[in-house]
């Protein structure tokens, strides 16, 4: 089958993922790029897509077939704090103007992206598919949440609409190479391997933010990438899927800081900062019941091997990474 997929946002954490996978994956790999295919991995500065021109003119371009619309405005917890009318905008923007243009381009299937920030805050656990949209998200990031959130909604009404074949994905908490490394803005795996890496080559305190008591789910990018091109091939349903390791896999804050400081081989401790405002939501365990029932044997990288090969590559990359 030949097919062009344009992977927006293809050169951040997630998207740069995918690309390691297509150019990497054995011939005999489910995720293997396939004969006829051709992958485009776009940045903003192919097209600034809050801009419904310029996002015009990358799918004339392209003429994509399919679309895996990664690109976003996205940040950790103090990012999304200081900017909600920003995270909200931004998001809005690129987000109509790439399904409505996929849509004036009878692009054949588009997944696009939610996250499990955007789930409820206050709502019966484990987090699934159909609690989207049952209750206000937490208050940190709700500009980016309801920005998210509305992806979800125009899938459903351009479907209606115009039989449009538009899905969703909802990844829980991403890490890998190539992420976002930025002390402020990144989110919490990224900030503190750089962190770690600077008190370590400073001899300064490792402070971690928070009491370290909040729980996480992390996949690994390049797992989350291989279920991407695997929701691509196999996945036609307008409802989203949660692409998470298992609620089983909760780690706690305290526990990821002292994951890193072994794994980067640091002597000090992490020191916490302890003030709970800056904790951000407790936990948000998402079940992935529905997506194991659809690819049985998908097996996750292991958190501690994950965070190794991130650490290798941020210390291998450091003068180019995004820090
Ligand atoms: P990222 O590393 O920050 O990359 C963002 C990508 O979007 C980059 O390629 C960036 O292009 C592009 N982009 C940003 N603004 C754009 C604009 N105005 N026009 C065109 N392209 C633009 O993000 P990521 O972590 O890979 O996230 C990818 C997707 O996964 C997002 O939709 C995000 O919401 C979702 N997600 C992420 C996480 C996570 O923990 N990271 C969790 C759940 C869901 P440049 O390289 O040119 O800046
Ligand atoms: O990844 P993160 O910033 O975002 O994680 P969320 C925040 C958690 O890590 C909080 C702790 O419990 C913080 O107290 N933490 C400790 C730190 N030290 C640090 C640090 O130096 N930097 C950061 N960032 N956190 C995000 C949403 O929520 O989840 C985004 O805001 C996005 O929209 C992302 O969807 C997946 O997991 O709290």
């Amino acid at each position: 089958m030949s097919a062009v997929i344009l992977v927006t946002g293809g050169t951040g954490l997630v998207g740069k993922a995918i690309e390691h996978v297509i150019e990497s994956e054995p011939q005999d790999s489910p995720f293997a790029k396939r004969p006829g295919e051709k992958w485009i991995f776009a940045s903003s500065r192919d097209a600034d897509l809050r801009d419904p021109k310029r996002t015009l003119e990358l799918f004339e371009k392209y003429q994509p077939t399919h679309v895996i619309h990664l690109a976003a405005l996205v940040g950790g917890l103090f990012a999304n704090r200081e900017r909600k009318a920003t995270f909200l905008r931004d998001n809005m923007l690129i987000n109509d103007n790439v399904l409505n243009t996929a849509r004036i381009q009878k692009t054949r299937k588009v997944i696009s992206c939610l996250s499990t920030c955007v789930f409820p805050d206050k709502i019966d656990y484990p987090l699934t598919e159909e609690k989207v949209h049952l209750g206000p998200p937490h208050d940190s990031n709700f500009g980016y949440a309801y920005a998210k959130r509305m992806v979800d909604v125009q899938n459903h009404a351009y479907k209606e609409e115009f039989g449009c074949n538009f899905t969703s994905a909802i990844p829980t908490n991403v890490f890998g190479p190539h992420d976002n490394f930025d002390l402020k803005h990144a989110h919490v795996i990224p900030a503190l391997i750089h962190k770690c890496y600077l008190a370590k080559k400073n001899g300064t305190p490792f402070k971690v933010m928070g009491d370290g008591s909040p729980l996480r789910q992390f996949i690994y990018s390049r797992d989350l990438a291989k279920l991407f091109i695997w929701q691509l091939r196999e996945y036609d349903d307008v409802e989203p899927v949660i692409l998470s390791v298992s609620e089983d896999d909760e780690i706690s804050i305290r526990d990821v800081a002292n994951t890193i400081v072994k794994v980067m081989k640091y002597d000090a401790g992490a020191q916490f900062e302890n003030e709970p405002n800056d904790n951000g939501q407790d936990r948000k365990p998402a079940s992935n019941a529905k997506l194991m029932k659809l690819i049985r044997e998908f097996k996750f990288t292991p958190f501690d091997a994950a965070l190794q090969e991130t650490v290798t590559w941020f210390l291998d990359n450091y003068d180019n990474a995004r820090t």
